[in-house]
């Protein structure tokens, strides 16, 4: 899907990027993607919500060490967007108040 992403970037506030947390593969190609959503002019203003999903599943290493090879930290850093995490599992619902709260927030600040 990600060569048709540019056309939902106009006067997109809010970005939520979803990654597998049970899928340590696809790291590396999720944080290309997610580089160059963050390089994207349009959404220089957007605010992002990177949520860690399926978190309910076991996995070989943890949301910290997968934050740290993707270099979240820095990545967080040298970004112009305001840059959040979460850990969630949609399928259990765990986390997703938070979710809601922070979409609440970030439509409030930016109305
Ligand atoms: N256990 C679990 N499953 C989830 C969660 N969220 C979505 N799913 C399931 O994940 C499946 C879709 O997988 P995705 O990873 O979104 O899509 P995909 O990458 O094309 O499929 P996979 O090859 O299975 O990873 C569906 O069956 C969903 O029900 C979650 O939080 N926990
Ligand atoms: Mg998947």
């Amino acid at each position: 899907m990600g060569p048709i992403w540019p056309s939902y970037y106009g006067n997109c506030r809010a970005l939520l990027f979803v990654l597998d947390a049970s899928d340590p593969t696809q790291l590396s190609a999720s944080c290309a993607h997610l580089l160059a959503l963050l390089s994207a002019e349009q959404l220089a203003e957007a605010s992002v919500l990177i949520l860690f999903n399926k978190t309910d599943l076991p996995c070989y290493m943890s949301v910290e060490e997968m934050k740290s090879l993707m270099r979240l930290p820095d990545i967080v850093a040298c970004a112009k967007q305001n840059i959040t995490t979460m850990e969630i599992s949609a399928r259990e619902g765990t986390g997703l108040a938070g979710v809601l709260h922070w979409l609440q927030d970030t439509h409030r600040a930016s109305s």
